[in-house]
């Protein structure tokens, strides 16, 4: 067995408390007995078989403690929804250096980035887009996931670590309105895109998007499949919720226009001509 495949290998989880660290918890750990989870606070549910340490992303010591002896990283922490800008900063931009660096120092051998579809949502929906696009951010929010993309493309290229970028959608257990059709995850595929990020061998730097089976997807993900990706999950399955949901939120003009959503409507003066839908 390669190390890369050693069940037994030390894998920090970060944002270990968060939504989707919840949600990826228990499948990760049935795959990984040398799990390792780590927030600035313990999960409230953290069980008794699991290891947890804590670590603030802003604080380097904090974050070398918790990496020391790390084989990889499931790296979901920060801020995971659009903010104010220092908040952002702190978070996503400084935490997210603190992280490649902490991990480079470390000797990590592989990093899985939790980047979101936001690093591309002011692309238009009628558009099919691939992951070698230019980023189109649709928030700072955005603009710290396509920063989160660079640096681990820079952290592979210079320091030999693999990096594989999620563009994650939506993860859950099923999409919540007609957006979320075309970008839902369920948490069991979002594992699976953890395992090639974990251990696939042809992996230098990626960027895949985190997408189900979804018949109405946005995104090109055939690198994910050459990768060995079979999603299980179909939005499809779901569409009667989430129109209901949809019926009950309403129209947005300029976020209905535009992948990110509200992300994009949200703060906007622009013409949506001059945006390009
Ligand atoms: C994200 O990146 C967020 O973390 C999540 O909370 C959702 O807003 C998701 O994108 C989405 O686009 O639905």
């Amino acid at each position: 067995m390669t190390d890369a495949l050693d069940p037994s290998r030390r894998i920090v989880v970060t944002g270990a408390a968060g939504g989707i660290g919840g949600m990826t918890r228990p499948l990760l750990a049935s795959l990984y007995p040398g799990l390792v989870l780590s927030d600035r606070v313990a999960p409230a549910d953290l069980k008794p078989a699991e290891k947890f340490v804590a670590a603030d992303l802003t604080q380097p010591d904090e974050l070398a403690a918790a990496l020391a002896g790390a084989h990889s990283i499931v790296h979901l922490g920060g801020h995971s929804v659009e903010g104010a800008w220092d908040q952002i900063l702190q978070a996503n931009i400084v935490g997210c250096y603190n992280l490649f660096e902490a991990a480079r120092r470390a000797g990590v051998k592989r990093v899985v980035f939790a980047s979101s579809n936001h690093a591309v949502g002011f692309y238009p929906r009628k558009r099919k887009i691939g992951t070698d696009v230019t980023v189109r951010p649709d928030s700072r929010y955005g603009v710290s996931k396509a920063f989160g993309e660079a640096l681990g493309a820079l952290y592979a290229d210079k320091h030999g670590i693999a990096v594989t970028c999620l563009r994650i959608g939506n993860v859950g257990p099923r999409p919540l309105d007609v957006r979320r059709l075309s970008i839902w995850i369920s948490p069991e595929d979002l594992v699976q895109l953890f395992r090639i990020g974990l251990e696939h061998p042809d992996i230098r730097f990626e960027i895949l998007y985190g997408a189900s089976d979804n018949a109405a997807s946005w995104w090109d993900n055939s690198r994910a499949r050459a990768l060995g990706y079979r999603p299980a999950g179909k939005a499809e399955d779901h569409r009667a919720h989430a129109e209901a949901e949809q019926a009950r939120i309403g129209p947005d003009p300029v976020g209905d226009l535009f992948q990110g959503g509200t992300f994009c409507s949200a703060e906007f003066t622009n013409d949506v001509k001059r945006a390009g839908p």
